[in-house]
């Protein structure tokens, strides 16, 4: 695999989860695969679980870590070709790029989507500029539109805790007093859709997630009915899609309570994490054995492990 920008990069996404798995059982089989290899791990954005998970992994794998708060230490980067840079940017990314790619031989990056402008968060000016100019691989670590690493640790999650071969999966939106980015349901529903399995979208009308991901997965806007036998319970916000960035609606009655998941059968509950309690998912729901959040999290590096070995191995 050269880069990891979005799910498609992986050959069988069912494949990479049974490796994923495997990788689990001895995280450091291949401890000397990065040995003299080195990541950049580049954040516009702030993070726990991703900034620690994708070290960790690369550790397991040998590899040394570098890693930059861009958004509050970098110099202001310019995305735009023949730009004068007369005000605040101070560096454009073809030098940035170039520069960072001789320190390291692979370059992750989070950068969150603007909210403000939607032809621009689906062009993926960041990641496209860096798969141009740096000329190493590049992994996505949350980008405008997508975050394949949490999906994929996601489905690894649903393949250790499924006790059916075909699972009612539910995705559903929730309460959040700030606009947040669709690249965590983007991706969710992607991973979702390369599986055979029985899987609904829930959120209030307005809600509407990008019709060219979405594609034909069943919307249901009463979210009491979509619950009704969930196996799997997967809770984000999200801000309109229509009405780009903007919250729209944060009717407290769809956050997750006992009440709803008694509707499920007896359904696992997921968040990719941070979440806000009582206001996405009440304390009782996120502290009941039926809550999977910390074992979803520990995922994490065992994604970004399976895809960093498969970088190397192509390197
Ligand atoms: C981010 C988001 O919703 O995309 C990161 C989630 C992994 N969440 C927040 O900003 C709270
Ligand atoms: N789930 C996730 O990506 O968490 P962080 O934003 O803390 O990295």
């Amino acid at each position: 695999m050269q880069h990891y920008t979005s799910l498609n990069d992986l050959d069988s996404l069912l494949i990479t989860v049974q490796e994923a798995i495997e990788l689990k059982k001895n995280q450091l089989q291949f401890k000397t695969l990065g040995e003299g290899k080195t990541i950049c791990l580049l954040f516009f954005n702030n993070s726990l679980r991703t900034r620690l998970s994708t070290q960790k992994a690369a550790q397991n794998l040998g590899m040394n870590t570098i890693v930059m708060n861009f958004g509050s230490e970098g110099w202001e980067l310019e995305f735009e070709d023949g730009v004068v840079m007369n005000q605040n940017k101070s560096e454009h990314v073809k030098e940035a790029a170039k520069v960072i790619a001789q320190y390291c031989d692979i370059v992750a990056i989070r950068a969150f989507a603007s909210l403000t402008d939607k032809e621009k968060d689906k062009d993926e000016m960041v990641i496209n500029s860096f798969k141009k100019y740096a000329g190493i691989p590049v992994v996505n670590m949350e980008s405008a539109t997508g975050h394949p690493l949490q999906a994929l640790a996601d489905a690894i999650t649903i393949e250790e805790f499924k006790t059916v071969k075909k699972p009612k999966v539910v995705l559903s939106w929730a309460p959040h007093p700030k606009a947040l980015p669709h690249a965590v349901a983007n991706s969710f529903v992607e991973m979702m859709l390369l599986q055979d399995m029985d899987f609904v979208i829930t959120h209030p009308k307005g809600y509407e997630l990008n019709p060219e991901i979405t594609k034909n997965s069943t919307i249901e806007y009463n979210q009491e009915k979509a619950f009704e036998n969930a196996d799997f319970v997967y809770v984000k916000n999200w801000s309109s899609f229509n009405d780009y960035g903007k919250v729209v609606n944060t009717d407290v009655n769809w956050m997750i309570t006992t009440d709803k998941m008694k509707i499920t059968n007896n359904a696992k509950f997921m968040h990719c994490l941070p979440v806000r309690r009582n206001v996405i998912v009440a304390d009782e729901v996120l502290d009941s054995e039926n809550s999977i959040v910390i074992q979803q999290a520990n995922n994490r590096t065992y994604s970004a492990q399976i895809v960093l070995k498969k970088i190397l191995e192509n390197l």
